[in-house]
């Protein structure tokens, strides 16, 4: 009998809507294992929870993508599957960093840690042959199984995380797929660009429809707010360039995608991986504007690569600069520089390409002082926007494990504009009202007013407005 899965994400608060990579390469890859899956994105259709799980009437088991800033959404959406009996399964980057809080709080019945693809199938195989050795006639719905469920059958597969009646299981974790060349390409036509919203990451686009894209997994690097050093244990794996273009080529083609977004941790971590890319858009005459909305390392680019970027199409890079205070890099393990940041934004503005730096509040050893060199910092630079966040701490980084953020974190809190850790060297007050006044000291300058103007087209100024709002520049 048929198996029928189906991958999904709830809707929450956000100004950021892109179609779902990771929930892409895992429909990919359970369909080239044969099976059924289908995806619904309840974030981009804006389905309430009640309306995903009619959706899901049919389905023998649903997975449910997880960050934690959308962590209330999915505990619902869970719950209400369960009442409706489904197999639970919930992986991505939060679930991978807290497992067992995550199987307990949503009642799912695995949670997967890590890359989802081969875990994720060897637990469909196994649900699929429980249910062939229990009822090998009759019947009917792998749901009935997990109440009684065999744990050797699902203690074998590397990554995930269950319940069985002596507690919770921790299998052993996962090792890396060596060769990306092995997974599939995204299943493209269930998120298909042209059917998501105009308000992207990043913001800014050129051209519609954009397809997001990643050329690498992972990041050898260790700052201390970020998920992705435990997430991938500080580990890079690169895609071959010929086949990252092919995909491009394939979007243009089939679903006249007019821009892409590198989404790598990293998309310049190694130049010649880099440069190969920019090289094979070039020779192959795709016509395709490109973005870095998810930012680059500053010490990771140069005048030639930034020229060879620009002239294969890329129109736009963003920079994890964090802060302006050399202290407050050294203190986040940063291994960076101030005089390399800027130079690196010069060479990026200087070969034509739009700028952009990340910058985050309320980083360990942040003052009112450190918040002051910060916003002078960023406009001393030829940045053309900036986003100043508040610290978050997430799930996965070295800074939720060195705080023991398990007994303090409030879940409600609105991700990066609510402060949900106070350093002990400023005030609440302070931090709390830097982000508002940063914006407004940043983008109310003749010149930024300008740039935005130019920046966002007519069709996405109801996105730009809410995102000024958002930040309390309006
Ligand atoms: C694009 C992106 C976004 C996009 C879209 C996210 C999306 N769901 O597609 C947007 C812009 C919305 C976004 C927002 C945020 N992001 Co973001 N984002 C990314 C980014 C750059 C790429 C994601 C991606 O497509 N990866 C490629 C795919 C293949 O990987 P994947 O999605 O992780 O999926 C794999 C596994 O996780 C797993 N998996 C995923 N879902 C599921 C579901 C099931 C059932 C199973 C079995 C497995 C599984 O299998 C997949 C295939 O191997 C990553 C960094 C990175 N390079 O991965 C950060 C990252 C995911 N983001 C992160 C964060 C923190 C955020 C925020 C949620 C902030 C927050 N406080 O939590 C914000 C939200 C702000 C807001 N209010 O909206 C963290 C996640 C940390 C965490 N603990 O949750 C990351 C890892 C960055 C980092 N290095 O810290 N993000
Ligand atoms: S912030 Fe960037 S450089 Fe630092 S660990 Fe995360 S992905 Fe790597």
């Amino acid at each position: 009998m048929l198996v029928k899965i189906i991958l999904t994400r709830p809707a929450y608060k956000t100004h950021l809507i892109t179609p779902p990579l990771g929930l892409g390469y895992l429909s990919a890859f359970l369909k080239k294992k044969a099976y059924y899956c289908q995806i619904i994105d309840g974030l981009n259709l804006n389905l309430t929870n009640a309306q995903i799980v009619a959706a899901c009437q049919d389905a023998d088991i649903v997975g449910v993508s997880l960050l934690s800033s959308y962590f209330p959404q999915v505990m619902n959406l869970c719950l209400r599957l369960k009442k409706k009996k489904k197999i639970v399964v919930v992986g991505g980057p939060m679930a991978s960093a807290l497992p067992r809080l995550v199987l307990a709080k949503t009642k799912a019945d695995f949670v997967v840690v890590g890359e989802g693809e081969e875990t994720l199938w060897q637990l469909v195989e196994a649900l699929d042959q429980e249910r062939n050795s229990k009822f090998k006639v009759q019947n009917s719905k792998l749901t009935s199984l997990i109440s009684d469920k065999n744990p050797r059958r699902f203690s074998s597969i590397k990554g995930l995380v269950f319940r069985s009646r002596r507690g919770i299981v921790i299998n052993k974790p996962r090792p890396f797929i060596k060769d990306l060349s092995k997974l599939p390409k995204p299943d493209w036509a269930q998120i298909d660009p042209r059917i998501y919203q105009k308000a992207p990451h990043g913001g800014v686009v050129k051209a519609f429809p954009v397809a997001p894209i990643t050329t690498t997994r992972g990041c050898r690097y260790e700052c201390k707010f970020c998920a992705s050093p435990k997430l991938w244990r500080r580990q890079i794996r690169f895609r071959q360039p010929a086949e990252v273009v092919a995909e491009i080529k394939y979007l243009v083609g089939e679903f006249g995608v007019k821009e892409i977004h590198f989404e790598d941790d990293n998309f310049t971590m190694d130049r010649r991986h880099a440069e190969a890319i920019c090289r094979l858009i070039i020779k192959n005459k795709i016509k395709v504007f490109w973005a870095l909305p998810n930012g680059i390392r500053a010490d990771k680019v140069d005048r030639f690569l930034l020229a060879l970027m620009k002239r294969s199409g890329c129109y736009f890079v963003a920079f994890g600069i964090e802060s302006g205070n050399q202290q407050i890099l050294n203190n986040i393990a940063k291994h960076s520089n101030l005089a390399v940041i800027k130079k690196a934004v010069i060479l990026a503005h200087n070969a034509g390409l739009i700028t952009q730096g990340f910058f985050i509040f309320g980083l360990p050893g942040e003052t009112k002082d450190s918040i002051e060199q910060t916003i002078k910092f960023a406009k001393s630079l030829p940045l053309d926007k900036a986003q100043f966040l508040l610290l978050d701490i997430i799930p996965g980084s070295q800074l939720w494990d060195e705080l023991k953020f398990d007994q303090k974190v409030d879940w409600g809190l609105d991700s990066y504009h609510e402060v949900s850790w106070l350093p002990p060297t400023i005030d609440k007050e302070t931090l709390s009202e830097a982000q508002g006044r940063a914006f407004k000291s940043f983008f109310l300058r003749p010149r930024q007013i300008w740039v935005i103007l130019k920046l966002f087209k007519p069709s996405q100024l109801k996105f730009a407005l809410k995102r000024l709002k958002d930040f309390k520049v309006v």
